[in-house]
């Protein structure tokens, strides 16, 4: 009896466990990226392809973070950057760029560059080249902001992996000089074992063992009565 009742504890628990599992977060929360000059991220920074699904679409964001220390020249009049993905993992089905506003850049902006291009010589896209320069001498920008929305689609279903690139082209400062962004890719994976069926897994086993443990317990009490 002590010995089920025991196991009756650790069912327990792991019920419990099941249920912290269940209401914990999936993920931490991250602050946002600062640097020496500023950053520039992709956001989220992990895609999970199992859980978006063969043949259908999720969002990143590329986001900049621009310093605004004394040590550093405020803020930005330009920039241009590359985003890349595998083409042979994913396809870019459409996006949305900004560029920067909210009081600043008052005379306007020009776009020098927002161009899909084949990187790798295969044919298909797989880079975004985006470059804005501000238009006479306005404010130069500081803060945090989205520079572009990219939707793309889930064209291989089997275990895989890839970068979501960022390449720094330049970022011109209020002194007009060129000054590093620190880079942070995303990354995009198919894993080996899809992380979606764990939980469900576990939750099954863990009621498999209590039913199993229940019919075993059963069965020794049906065998001490025949034995009276
Ligand atoms: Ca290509």
């Amino acid at each position: 009896m002590h010995k089920n009742k025991l196991l009756s504890v650790g069912f327990v628990a792991l019920l419990m466990l099941n249920v912290i599992m269940l209401a914990a977060p999936l993920a931490p929360v991250t602050a946002t990226p600062s640097g020496t000059y500023g950053s520039i991220w992709v956001e989220p920074d992990y895609v999970n392809g199992s859980l978006v699904g063969y043949g259908n679409t999720f969002v990143v964001e590329v986001k900049i973070n621009i310093s605004d220390t004394s040590s550093t020249p405020p803020g930005i009049f330009a920039f241009a950057y590359y985003f890349t993905w595998n083409d042979t993992l994913l396809e870019l089905i459409s996006k949305i760029t900004y560029v920067p506003g909210n009081g600043v850049w008052e005379s306007g902006s020009s776009v020098v560059a927002d161009s899909l291009r084949d990187e790798d010589g295969n044919t298909i896209d797989d880079t975004h080249s985006y470059a804005v320069t501000a238009l006479g001498v306005p404010t130069a920008f500081t803060g945090v902001m989205t520079l572009a929305e990219y939707t793309l689609n889930v064209t291989y279903g089997d275990f895989a992996s890839c970068d979501l690139t960022i390449t720094d082209k330049g970022f011109i400062f209020g002194d007009e000089e060129e000054y590093p962004l620190d880079t942070s890719d995303g990354v995009y994976v198919i894993p080996e074992f899809p992380a979606t069926l764990i939980l469900p897994l576990f939750v099954v086993a863990t009621l498999a063992a209590v039913v199993l443990g229940r019919k075993a317990w059963l069965r020794r009490r049906r065998g001490s009565f025949v034995a009276k």
